[in-house]
């Protein structure tokens, strides 16, 4: 049985959901700190759990027989940078509490994901190599380059399965984000359908490796279908899918949305945006697991407009 810690969240709420669809909705126990009266009405099975409270994690795993955990449970790097404490303690003590589970529970596989935030001032601008991140300047980035090492190190120390990817900013309309950098890629989508403009927190020319969610999901079903032994990277994978500025997504959205406007209004967030790439080489997944994004900045402009007027969680919010 596959446990989602994290279920609630920007990526855990459609993993879990792909998942589901993939293995039964019952082979697929949803996890998140929220009561499970916030979890969602069709959101089950579900358990409220707290990652940091390991006794718990490993008394849940031992009881419902968990054979697979995908850890999606963290603080970004918007919130990491106002909350370091919270964000280093969250992202690598709750990595280890169910790195140690799994290991304890003997466990078949671990998805922990990475991100771009790995990489800092230093990195190459464009195409930034798979090779070690290199000195990241945030919180967040910090806390994910370690927990890759440790992923490593479990997985020759403990031939734990346990198998990452360095996501770009994601970008969805089922679920909202919660307190990234690259927010503002979702943000803008609601706002431009609600009042046909958009003050963006980062300034134009400001380039970011991106990806729509059914590419992210998508990515991650193949990483962990993937026969183990063609996995030679086992900190986490590049992956790429596009790169853009907030210009470039305004001018596509303008494409639908009449007269829309797009005003800037930079924020203590486009410093942590500055020290990313601006885009992402991904040689290794597609040559270890034959990774191939699909969707680009026009389709998925059309396919985010195309439901975020209806299915607009956010308005609700
Ligand atoms: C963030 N969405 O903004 C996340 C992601 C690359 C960005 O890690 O913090």
């Amino acid at each position: 049985k596959i446990l989602v810690i994290g279920a609630c969240g920007q990526i855990g709420a459609e993993l879990t959901e792909a998942l589901r669809q993939k293995y039964g909705r019952y082979q697929v126990l949803a996890a998140d700190i929220r009561d499970k009266s916030q979890a969602g009405v069709d959101n089950y099975p579900y358990v409220k759990l707290d990652v940091m409270n390991k006794a718990q994690l490993l008394m849940l795993c031992r009881e419902e027989n968990i054979t697979q955990v995908y850890l999606l449970a963290a603080v970004l790097s918007a919130t990491g940078e106002q909350e370091p404490a919270l964000a280093w303690q969250l992202n690598v003590d709750g990595l280890l509490n169910t790195l140690d589970v799994a290991v304890k529970c003997e466990m078949e596989k671990v998805f922990w994901p990475s991100s771009i935030a790995v990489f800092g001032p230093d990195a190459p601008k464009q195409h930034s190599p798979q090779a070690n991140a290199s000195s990241p300047s945030t919180v967040y980035g910090i806390s994910k380059a370690a927990g890759e090492y440790w992923c490593r190190y479990y997985h020759e120390k403990h031939g734990l399965d346990v198998r990452s990817l360095r996501y770009p900013g994601l970008i969805s309309y089922k679920s909202p984000p919660g307190g990234g950098t690259t927010d503002y890629a979702v943000d803008i989508f609601h706002k431009a359908v609600s009042d046909q403009r958009y003050l963006c927190f980062l300034k134009p020319g400001t380039m970011l490796p991106m990806m729509y969610m059914p590419d992210a999901i998508r990515a991650t079903l193949e990483l962990m279908n993937a026969p183990s032994e063609k996995l030679r990277i086992r900190t986490s994978y590049n992956l790429s899918a596009m790169s853009f500025t907030p210009e470039e997504l305004g001018q596509e959205i303008g494409k639908h949305i009449k007269d829309f406007k797009l005003d800037y209004l930079p924020d203590f967030r486009q410093q942590i945006a500055d020290s990313w790439p601006d885009s992402i080489d991904d040689y290794d997944a597609r040559v270890d697991w034959a990774w191939q994004a699909e969707f680009g900045l026009r389709e998925m402009v059309g396919d985010m407009l195309s439901n975020v007027g209806s299915k607009d969680l956010l308005s609700k919010a």
